[in-house]
């Protein structure tokens, strides 16, 4: 594959509601969309940095200045057999995985559709259906959020996972819980508590959560192994997590019993499934997060998802839940039963909606190697 051309967009679209979590709200989402053409086959990938830095150090601006002034001049007109390879050209760029995610996954998606062969089985997939959860942002009162439960069960989604915050906890937890007693129920604080809360953290053990996801230092993988240590409830890491070695550490350390992998946090597909393949080897299940992701990155999470590490229902939902109309054709629907098919169609298996990508885009840079070698490759 010759990386002949680059294409960079800025989209702009507004989510249905906003979606608030310990650390930002979020109604405007600023997509970044990375469209790659190799050998003549076009593939795409998401940048899925949020606007502002709450979550991790990268933001929509800084994405664009890495990928336009660093990641484009270490790539374009060089030539990769695999998408993996990506990373090899862009090591010497610390750093920044989102923006190199959104590169290699576009490649990952021409590698598939040039075998013929959907991305899920190009990864190493070995599901047909994977299991969804449903994330719900932090709501202004516990009626209101049992509305929204009420939703998305209806919908068939097999796991709650409640946004929580320090004063928006063990009220919002317990009463939730009483009113559902049976479900798979967890939580994810985005590193809104300190050890010093230990003992509030210890008062969720008795709601029977199937985990707590992040609930301290974004950065910090020894002291969630303090707390793991004194916590029935297993802890999920999110945000800690940013390569294969992290996850090794937060295992071999007892720092969380599961792992959600995000491909934007890691650096794309290559890493997702060393971090994924260091899960499977010591037995720690995992899901895969979501970023309010438009289509294009929805359908690499759920090409991710096909991996048989992925048994827990994870943030990967349909395009409804978030977008009064996405930008893929069809949009990502999710069965009665709360499950995702994995398309098997060659590449992403979702068609991206060309006009409707234009009509969102507010920024737009391109790039292209220029005079076409007509010399036989060597
Ligand atoms: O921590 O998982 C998170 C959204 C934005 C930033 C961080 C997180 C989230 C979610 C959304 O929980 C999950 C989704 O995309 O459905
Ligand atoms: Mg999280």
């Amino acid at each position: 594959m010759r990386i002949e051309t680059i294409v960079l967009r800025e989209l702009a679209m507004r989510l249905k509601a906003p979606f608030e979590t310990s650390s930002e709200v979020t109604w405007n989402r600023r997509v970044l969309l990375v469209e790659v053409g190799c050998d003549g086959v076009i593939g795409w990938g998401e940048i899925t940095a949020a606007e502002e830095p709450f979550y991790n150090a990268e933001t929509t601006d800084t994405a664009w200045h890495i990928f336009k002034d660093f990641i484009v001049p270490a790539v374009l007109g060089k030539s990769v057999q695999h998408g993996a390879e990506i990373q090899g050209l862009l090591a010497s760029i610390r750093g920044h995985q989102m923006a190199k995610a959104g590169l290699e996954n576009a490649l990952w998606d021409i590698e598939a559709q040039q075998e013929g062969i959907p991305l899920a089985r190009l990864l190493g997939g070995t599901q047909a259906e994977i299991p969804c959860g449903a994330s719900i942002g932090i709501q202004e009162s516990i009626p209101a959020l049992c509305r929204k439960i009420d939703t998305e069960l209806r919908a068939g989604y097999q796991r709650i996972k409640l946004k929580i915050k320090p004063g928006k906890d063990l009220d919002v937890i317990g009463g939730v819980r009483a009113r559902y007693p049976e479900i798979n129920l967890m939580v994810d604080a985005n590193s809104a508590y300190a050890l010093q809360d230990l003992n509030r953290l210890r008062s969720f053990d008795q709601y029977h959560l199937t985990m707590i996801e992040q609930p301290l230092s974004w950065d910090d993988i020894y002291q969630h192994a303090v707390l793991q240590a004194q916590l029935e409830t297993p802890i999920c890491l999110d945000e800690c997590i940013h390569t294969p070695s992290h996850a090794e550490a937060a295992i071999q350390l007892r720092a969380c019993r599961v792992i959600n992998i995000k491909l934007g946090r890691v650096g794309g597909h290559s890493l997702a499934r060393q971090v994924h393949n260091v899960c499977l080897r010591n037995s720690i299940p995992v899901w895969c997060g979501g970023m309010l992701e438009s289509g294009v990155g929805r359908a690499h999470n759920i090409a991710m998802s096909a991996l048989p590490g992925f048994v827990l229902p994870g943030d990967v939902s349909a395009s409804q839940r978030y977008w009064h109309e996405d930008i893929i054709a069809p949009e990502v629907e999710v069965s009665d039963h709360g499950t995702i098919k994995i398309p098997n169609l060659p590449g992403l298996g979702y068609a991206v909606r060309r006009e409707r990508v234009e009509a969102l885009t507010v920024r737009r840079e391109h790039w292209t190697t220029g005079v076409r070698s007509i010399l036989p490759v060597m």
